[in-house]
């Protein structure tokens, strides 16, 4: 794949900077109008879209169509958001004064998006930018050019024939890191929003930090769910299968550990390991696939080299092995891998993306809250129970510290409509729906005195002749 030039990257950024200046005077619901012919065209596009996800990162059909539909809701979202994007009213101490808080527009965004979700995560960056009056500067994972094209190509259309909806607005620029780097650098971007690795945005923050701008950060999850002693099986089943195993466990809130109760721990193990016996792998063309490839041999590899790890770390790993999948020999397709565990492992504190499940046994629901929480990552977690006081407890000051916390479902497959991120090593930031908007708006505080003397706040004299 060709990558951006530095000339072609500066092209780039003047062209959204000069967009800016324009946009960020357009009303935010005509803005807003942009977004929704966008969605409409997205929608008429759909299952082409879809298609290209499974192409290139290799996304079942269902999923893929999914993470399509995922760009249409936050589009809808971002659409009504446009006519809301209110500020307080605040009481003044002076007389005849008023205190406001507004807000505005805030300059070019970069948003720099991983391969797994090379279309969703994109969106919901874009579609709540664009309607807060920013530009958009989209560098995509290198392993996802094609998807990036296909959807900056669609906004693009949209933009041309929008009218009052300057050129630049959307800006598309490719490569590897260093042009990740140029982005965290560049003091023309006032917010850059990445998605990936803990490494990765360890090192965009301090960038972005360096020249004191803002950067919103989704980096990775290793995210657990609690089996309760009352939980039912069924659910449990489902809700661990998909969010382990699917999307090839490729997802940033992939369930990857396990906290399943002593009294429920045979029971349920047995059940899993006939579940992800007949989890059909191959082609994510195939209707009735629903575990596609790895993204490539370096994520194979690392899955390997994890389950090496733990075997050797003394842990009963069942599946995990490379399947031969018949017209697709060069993919890198594998049996999803449960890792038995007595206590916590180096491999089973980090994040490997691919489908290992670490399982543990737990007598007290607080050993397993301390289990969901002792790990550097912040991201989901998840308890399947019928008990309330657990329940509410997962759900309180003392329970998950994640940003995302769910009971009777699994901690992945989360909807626009609330802030989407995580705590700790995940990164802190909040992308999506909720007031998540907020990060990609510059306040103002303002005071308006509408009377004819000075008054001083706090009651300071400052008398001059
Ligand atoms: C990601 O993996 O980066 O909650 C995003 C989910 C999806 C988004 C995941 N809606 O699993």
């Amino acid at each position: 794949m060709a990558s951006t030039s530095r000339a072609d990257y500066d092209a780039a950024l003047e062209r959204a900077r000069t967009a800016f200046a324009s946009w960020r005077a357009v009303p935010a619901p005509r803005r807003g109008e942009l977004v929704r012919l966008f969605g409409e065209a997205v929608r008429r596009h759909k299952p082409a879209l879809a298609e290209l996800i499974t192409l290139e990162v290799g996304k079942i059909g269902s999923e893929a169509a999914g993470e399509v539909q995922e760009v249409i809701d936050i589009c809808d979202f971002a659409v009504g958001l446009s006519r809301q994007l209110y500020g307080l009213t605040i009481a003044s101490e002076r007389p005849r004064h008023h205190m406001l808080e507004r807000w505005h527009p805030l300059g070019p965004v970069a948003i720099i998006t991983a391969f797994n979700f090379p279309m969703a995560v994109w969106s919901w960056n874009a579609a709540l930018a664009l309607v807060c009056g920013n530009p958009v500067v989209w560098k995509p994972s290198e392993k996802t050019p094609l998807t990036a094209l296909a959807l900056q190509r669609v906004l693009e259309s949209v933009i041309r024939d929008f009218g009052d909806a300057p050129a630049g607005l959307a800006q598309l620029v490719q490569g590897a890191r260093p042009v990740g780097e140029w982005l965290a650098e560049d003091a023309r971007i006032p917010l850059v929003s990445a998605t990936g690795s803990t490494r990765m945005g360890r090192e965009v923050a301090v960038k972005v930090a360096g020249r004191f701008g803002r950067s919103l950060l989704e980096l990775g999850g290793n995210n657990a769910m609690i089996v309760a002693p009352s939980a039912s099986e069924d659910l449990a089943v489902r809700a661990i299968t998909f969010a382990a195993a699917g999307t090839a466990g490729q997802r940033c809130t992939t369930l990857r550990r396990l906290y399943v109760h002593e009294s429920r721990y045979d029971a349920l193990l047995a059940r899993l390991r006939r579940a992800y016996a007949s989890l059909r792998v191959g082609s994510p063309f195939a209707p009735d696939t629903l575990v596609g490839p790895l993204i490539d041999r370096a994520a194979f590899e690392a899955m390997q080299a994890t389950l090496a790890a733990a075997r050797a770390a003394g842990a009963t790993v069942h599946g995990g092995e490379r399947v031969t999948v018949a017209g697709h020999e060069a993919g890198y397709y594998v049996r999803p891998a449960l890792v038995e565990l007595a206590a916590p492992i180096e491999a089973s504190e980090r994040e490997t993306f691919a489908p290992i499940l670490y399982v543990f046994r737990y007598q007290s629901i607080e050993q397993a809250i301390d289990g969901n929480n002792a790990v550097v990552q912040g991201l989901s977690s998840s308890l399947i129970t019928q008990n309330l006081s657990e329940a509410e407890l997962f759900l309180s000051a003392e329970g998950s510290d994640c940003g995302i916390a769910n009971v009777n479902i699994g901690p992945s497959g989360a909807e626009i409509g609330g802030a989407f991120g995580g705590e700790k090593q995940t990164g802190g930031g909040r992308e999506s729906g909720s007031d998540a908007w907020k990060a990609y708006m510059r306040r103002q505080t303002q005071t308006v005195n509408y009377s004819s003397t000075l008054p001083l706040a706090q009651g300071v004299k400052f008398d001059v002749e």
